[in-house]
């Protein structure tokens, strides 16, 4: 039997309904009598809610008439979308309907949106808010002053990495079931422990203790679905007040205008180096554009900023580091974690300043890589407090340079030719895989294993690579294994799947509790068999031995009648985390005459120790590293000055399509495991935090000036060539 872990097993788990059509989303479960939910959102980005006026005779609910939940305008409207109060009717169309026909009377206050603006606090983006700036920290490691006295030459700029908007093929959604005692909730979530927690919390005082949360299959999330939004909560209490099921699904403008956009963090830095490109140390302002400023969210996004700050220094030998971290508010969407969450900020920051110092200096940009690497790491603690578990940093140069002297021999013949081309790289370390997980492995008494996971993959593929896991402990084919996963009723305990976690923690508990499952069995046949039960083999989904042989559905069947129930339950703790890294190179072609960018070559070269899927983990790769590219070149988030999200669907807000897919190379390396039963480490983000830097180090190279703000847009890059 070929070992599972390693194999490039298709999706064998997730595809076949996908493929055919048969997978049922949030917006596929119809109940007879359904009532159709659509909110009236805030139309201002700042504003007094004087009065709503509902039709007569409908059902409308005002935020006076709900219960309070984090998120939900009841005097004072924060940003644009915001919800505000709810109408119910028998199909979706009357409801849109009838949601037009509710009055707000508004009383429009000076909206905040610029963050520059913000800083100078002359209009507040709440009004009992005595200042923007509502969160400050300060992250401060050796000396910086002298740091800049030694410096040979200072760099100083201020990097842009802009808001975004995450763009999960499929809107939020909810469906809810009260059948008098409980409550099911079907929602297009990446969370379902955090919702149905969030429920119970709301509705215990309504008396509903039991609730249920049924993730159905869900078109991505990349971090903006973990949040518990007011729209999921309220559709649930709705269903509870009106005994009926109820039902909700954003259109794009609104899933846009009220999910949590990512990034919007800026660095105001200066920069020491010597004269060989050392980086000697860094000072500045990390600001953070939260968005609107409630409470409750900002408090857990502003750790974003702070993480990005920590990991300015890391894998580079900085020893001074003075970063004034700001977590400002403004009257736009808040900031919620997206695909990285902190690291790609962080990576974007750092490798910039790298870059803009190597341009300065004139140094090469791989070469100022190699000035400032560590060799290695195991268990090493960053001097801002965080830790790497192992990286072999240097020996991952080594591999990747012959490749970049490729590329640059490329961009030299097509400059040759008279092409703008340029080749960027950057070096990403993050820390990935947080937690506890839980995973419940069983017997059935046909002989198959069933996989329960607490964790809730959303388009990754985790089920297929938990498949895998416990077929190489039970050395059977992965046909023979069904994985379940995101529904709170299949198990007690569980965890999101967001930090590149499902595959490490909730892999590592498939793992434990295969293997005590594997030995719990084996105790049983050895019980049945008369004999110890290290005198058993086992192989093939057979235990032998010479008093006879007993397949699984046998020893499913024995155990049983013994009265041991075939099945193991394991929580897995990670501590602390996993640090994956890697190092990506691109090459680029420029339009002269329109600006456009061409990514001709992506070469990714990844550590994330043991791979259980390639297949599964190159998709996340090129996936990721095309979302980082489309960072880089095409996303825009754009607010009108009085608040309006300009950019609120895909005709104006610009994400690749297949033809500006990028064919990625990706070599895993393998160099350093993680020291979870599996050896792995995340790959879900690395990609996306890598490619971004990567980009638009090659446009830089390119066009031979520096860049300072995202996305590198033809027009901007037009307007460089001629300046
Ligand atoms: N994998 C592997 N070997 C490893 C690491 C991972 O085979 N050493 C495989 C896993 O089996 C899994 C995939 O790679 O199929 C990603 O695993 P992992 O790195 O553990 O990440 P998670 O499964 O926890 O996914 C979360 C991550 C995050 S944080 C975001 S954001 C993101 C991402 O995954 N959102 C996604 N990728 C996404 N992909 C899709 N299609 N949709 C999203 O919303």
């Amino acid at each position: 039997m070929p070992r599972e872990i390693g194999r490039p097993v298709r999706r064998i788990i997730e595809d076949p309904s996908l493929i055919t059509g048969k997978g049922r989303f949030v917006y596929d479960i119809d109940f007879k009598g359904t009532l159709y939910a659509v909110f009236i959102r805030s139309q201002y980005a700042h504003a007094k809610i004087k009065s709503i006026r509902c039709p007569e005779g409908a059902l409308c609910y005002t935020a006076k008439d709900l219960p309070d939940l984090i998120g939900l305008a009841k005097e004072e409207a924060l940003y644009q979308g915001q919800p505000l109060a709810v109408v119910l009717a028998e199909d979706e169309y009357k409801a849109r309907d009838l949601a037009e026909q509710v009055e707000v009377e508004y009383e429009p206050l000076p909206a905040v949106i610029d963050v520059e603006e913000a800083l100078k606090n002359v209009n507040k983006a709440k009004s009992d808010l005595s200042s923007n700036i509502v969160l400050e920290d300060n992250v401060e490691i050796g000396d910086v002053d002298s740091a800049f006295k030694n410096a040979y030459k200072v760099v100083e700029a201020e990097v842009i990495n802009q808001r975004v908007i995450p763009s999960a093929m499929e809107p939020r959604g909810s469906v809810a079931y009260f059948d008098g005692r409980r409550l099911t909730v079907w929602s297009s979530t990446q969370n379902v422990f955090g919702l149905k927690d969030t429920l119970i919390q709301l509705l215990s005082k309504y008396g509903v203790n039991d609730v249920r949360v049924v993730q159905p299959f869900v078109g991505g999330a990349f971090g903006s679905k973990i949040y518990i939004y007011p729209e999921e909560a309220l559709i649930s209490y709705l269903a509870v007040l009106t005994g009926k099921p109820i039902k909700w699904f954003n259109t794009r403008t609104e899933e846009f205008m009220s999910t949590n956009h990512g990034r919007d963090m800026r660095l105001k830095f200066k920069a020491a180096f010597d004269k060989e490109g050392k980086l000697l140390g860094i000072e500045g302002t990390l600001i953070m554009d939260l968005g609107a400023p409630i409470r409750e969210i900002y408090e857990d996004s502003f750790g974003m900023a702070t993480t990005a700050a920590r990991l300015l220094v890391g894998r580079y030998k900085v020893n001074a580091l003075k970063v004034k971290v700001l977590g400002v508010a403004t009257n736009k969407m808040f900031i919620g974690p997206y695909r990285g969450a902190g690291r790609p900020e962080a990576t974007y920051f750092v490798e910039r300043i790298l870059n803009l110092g190597a341009r300065a200096l004139g140094v090469d940009q791989f070469e100022i890589r190699e000035v400032n690497i560590i060799d290695e790491v195991s268990h090493y603690n960053t001097p801002t407090g965080m830790y790497y578990d192992s990286g072999k940093y240097r020996e991952t140069l080594k591999i990747a340079k012959p490749f970049y002297h490729e590329l640059l021999r490329k961009r030299d013949e097509l400059r040759a030719k008279g092409k703008l081309a340029g080749v960027g790289v950057a070096i990403v370390s993050e820390i990935a895989s947080f937690g506890t997980g839980t995973a419940r492995v069983q017997l059935t008494p046909n002989g198959r294993i069933q996989v329960v996971s607490g964790f809730t993959p959303h388009g990754q593929g985790d089920a297929t690579a938990f498949a895998q896991i416990a077929a190489e402990i039970f050395d059977v084919d992965v046909s023979q294994i069904d994985v379940l996963w995101g529904d709170t009723d299949l198990i007690s305990h569980g965890s999101l799947t967001g930090g590149s976690t499902t595959l490490t923690v909730g892999g590592s508990a498939v793992y434990e509790a295969s293997i005590r499952l594997k030995e719990k069995l084996l105790r049983v046949v050895g019980e049945k068999l008369g004999v110890r039960p290290e005198e058993i083999e086992y192989s093939n989904g057979k235990f032998y031995h010479k008093k006879g042989e007993m397949s699984l559905a046998d020893t499913a069947r024995e155990a049983l009648r013994m009265g041991v129930y075939p099945e193991e339950e394991y929580s897995y703790t990670i501590r602390p985390y996993t640090s994956p890294y890697g190092i990506h190179i691109a090459l680029v072609e420029v339009d002269r005459e329109t600006g456009f960018v061409k990514v001709l070559e992506y070469k990714a070269f990844d550590d994330v120790g043991v791979v259980v899927n390639p297949l599964l983990a190159e998709g996340q790769v090129h996936g990721g590293a095309l979302q980082g590219i489309s960072q880089a070149l095409y996303e825009e988030t754009v607010y009108s000055k009085e608040g309006s999200l300009i950019t609120s669907n895909f005709s104006d807000y610009v994400i690749p399509t297949a033809m500006e897919a990028v064919k990625v190379e990706w070599k895993s390396l393998a160099l350093a495991k993680s020291d979870t039963p599996l050896g792995s480490k995340g790959i879900g983000e690395l990609p996306a935090i890598a490619a971004t830097p990567t980009i638009l180090h090659a446009v830089e190279d390119a066009i031979g000036k520096n860049i300072y703000i995202m996305p590198t847009k033809p027009e901007l890059i037009l307007k460089l060539l001629n300046s």
